[in-house]
């Protein structure tokens, strides 16, 4: 992390006149699909530092949690290749866990912050560090965490993208790694340390040192996306395979095989999703679990689990996972998913300028009876006094399990603004003021037809200005240039 001062620096060289005009002089880094370039990156990896972390904190259901995200495949063709359904003898298929919205990124961004903050497109995005996320739960009890991003050249590394070098063909995407997202991981160094390569998974194992929770997201052949079901299930079979045999992998071990979102856009947003591991008994293998989750269930699983506090957004009221509500006497809500669709973006703070990031809910209490963490309550609390007034009058209501809006009379209810609660009532949000409309174009030329189209909001009645609302990768005037730049 200490490399990217020296990227901006060399950034500078490259636009000296543009930096005697900037005011500020802000070297914040700047990353776009150009900069840095391959031998900045490949002079920064040879420097940068890896965490290592591990921990033992008892959880209810599993001591270790490992989230694996496979691509855009419909539930139907995930749940009929051969692969998967080899794994699926080995777990319990989950037959109606929904995705959150599309495309890619605003739902990685969710399933570790409990809201996409109107997100609707895979630019270059940065989540504001007073925004928390699963590290912040995860700290509060000690429990190690990291990611494993396949191909990440080195850990810690904010690129846009790191191709694969002989074919340019892509390989590792940001809008893939969620955490790297919440500048309150990527602006503090401890954290991004563990945002890991692949090959640190493999070390991490070999030392029987992995944390107890992880992101694992294999690259762009690998997950599907640059590929077909077929690839992506190969692939999750022979990941999967030796580690199903290994006893310290296996040890009160939950594995969640699931995907990002589902293919087709005018279906419901249903994907398939596996939970597999050593504390799966084996009257449960090979049989299937029909109640409803979320993305956000992958935070209320852990918190229930661990009985953490939760972050007041999308996590307070998710369903946990039955094998982790079942020991930790938390109750499953039996919910009425024929018309929840989540195929497009709810208004916010990425589609619309106008919409601050709402306060988590600080009253409310989660599914295992916590309430939020207190390092979030003392910088949301006086915001959200405010939020939750205006809110009272607003014609919208936002609903957790749908994660969209509908418009109706009733007053939101003290749970529901808490999630994902961007209404149209406005806070008094200065948007960022370094924010371009220039967007680092998204580096994925191969990407299907539908994961450009952006959700626009068909509920609310503000505008919503597409993808360009709060993006901020660059900074004034050089970022502008920069922005430029990228789009070759
Ligand atoms: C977490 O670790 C810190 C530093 O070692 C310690 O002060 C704190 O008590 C620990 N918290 C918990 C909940 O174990
Ligand atoms: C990152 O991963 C790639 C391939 O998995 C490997 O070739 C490379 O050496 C790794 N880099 C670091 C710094 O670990
Ligand atoms: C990122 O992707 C762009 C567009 O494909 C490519 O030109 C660039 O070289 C890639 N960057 C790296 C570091 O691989
Ligand atoms: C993705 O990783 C696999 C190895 O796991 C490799 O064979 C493949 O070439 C990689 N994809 C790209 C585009 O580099
Ligand atoms: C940085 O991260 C570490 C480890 O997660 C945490 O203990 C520390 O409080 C963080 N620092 C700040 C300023 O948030
Ligand atoms: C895993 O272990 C079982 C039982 O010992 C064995 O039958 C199977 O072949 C092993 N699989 C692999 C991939 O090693
Ligand atoms: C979402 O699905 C509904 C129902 O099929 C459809 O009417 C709508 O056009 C879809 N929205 C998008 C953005 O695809
Ligand atoms: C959870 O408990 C219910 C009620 O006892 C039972 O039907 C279900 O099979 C259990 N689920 C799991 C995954 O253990
Ligand atoms: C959170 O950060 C954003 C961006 O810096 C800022 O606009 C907003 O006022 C902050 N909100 C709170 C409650 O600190
Ligand atoms: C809920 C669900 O699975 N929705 C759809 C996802 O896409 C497939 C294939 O188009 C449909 O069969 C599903 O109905």
């Amino acid at each position: 992390m200490y490399t990217l001062s020296k990227v901006g620096l060399a950034l500078a060289a490259l636009a000296p006149a543009v930096l005697a005009q900037s005011s500020s002089a802000d070297l914040t880094p700047v990353y776009s699909t150009l900069y840095p370039s391959a031998s900045e990156i490949a002079a920064a990896a040879a420097t940068a530092a890896v965490g290592e972390e591990t921990s033992s904190v008892t959880g209810s259901a599993f001591n270790r949690f490992v989230v694996i995200w496979l691509e855009n495949t419909d539930f139907d063709a995930a749940n009929d290749q051969s692969d998967l359904q080899w794994l699926a003898k080995s777990g319990i298929t989950l037959t109606n866990y929904f995705s959150v919205t599309h495309p890619s990124e605003p739902n990685y961004v969710a399933a570790v912050g409990g809201d996409y903050f109107g997100m609707n497109s895979d630019n270059f995005f940065r989540i504001p560090s007073n925004v928390s996320n699963v590290v912040d739960l995860l700290d509060y009890k000690n429990i190690s965490w990291a990611e494993y991003q396949e191909h990440q050249p080195y850990a810690g590394f904010q690129g846009f993208n790191y191709s694969n070098q002989e074919s340019w063909a892509n390989d590792y995407v940001r809008k893939h790694n969620p955490l790297v997202i919440y500048d309150n991981v990527a602006t503090n160094a401890t954290r991004l340390d563990n945002i890991k390569n692949f090959t640190s998974f493999y070390d991490d194992l070999d030392n029987k040192q992995l944390p107890q929770w992880s992101f694992i997201t294999p690259n762009m052949t690998n997950d599907g996306h640059d590929s077909t079901i077929d690839v992506s299930g190969a692939w999750s079979r022979s990941f999967l395979t030796p580690l199903l045999n290994n006893t310290y992998f296996m040890k009160d071990t939950l594995v969640l095989l699931t995907f990002d979102e589902n293919e087709t856009y005018g279906d419901q947003n249903r994907i398939w999703a596996l939970l597999l591991g050593g504390i799966i008994p084996d009257d449960l293998k090979g049989t299937t679990d029909s109640n409803f989750y979320n993305h956000y269930s992958e935070i209320a699983t852990i918190e229930a689990n661990w009985d953490l506090p939760h972050l007041g957004r999308g996590d307070i009221d998710a369903n946990v996972f039955s094998i982790v509500a079942n020991s930790s006497d938390v109750a499953i809500e039996s919910i009425d998913y024929s018309n929840i669709y989540n195929n497009f973006s709810a208004p916010g703070y990425y589609n619309d300028d106008t919409i601050a990031i709402p306060p988590p809910n600080v009253d409310a209490v989660n599914r295992n009876g916590q309430s939020i963490l207190p390092a979030i309550k003392s910088v949301w609390s006086s915001a959200y006094s405010v939020y939750s007034a205006s809110t009272a009058s607003s014609s919208l209501t936002y609903s957790a399990e749908t994660d969209n809006f509908a418009s109706s009379g009733t007053p939101p209810s003290s749970t529901a603004t808490g999630s994902s609660g961007s209404s149209a009532a406005t806070t008094a949000d200065s948007t960022l003021s370094t924010e371009v409309t220039g967007s680092a174009t998204a580096t994925d030329s191969s990407a299907s037809a539908s994961e450009t189209a952006s959700g626009s909001s068909s509920a609310s009645s503000s505008s919503s200005s597409g993808a360009a609302g709060h993006l901020a990768p660059a900074t004034g005037l050089l970022g502008l240039v920069l922005a430029a730049l990228a789009m070759f």
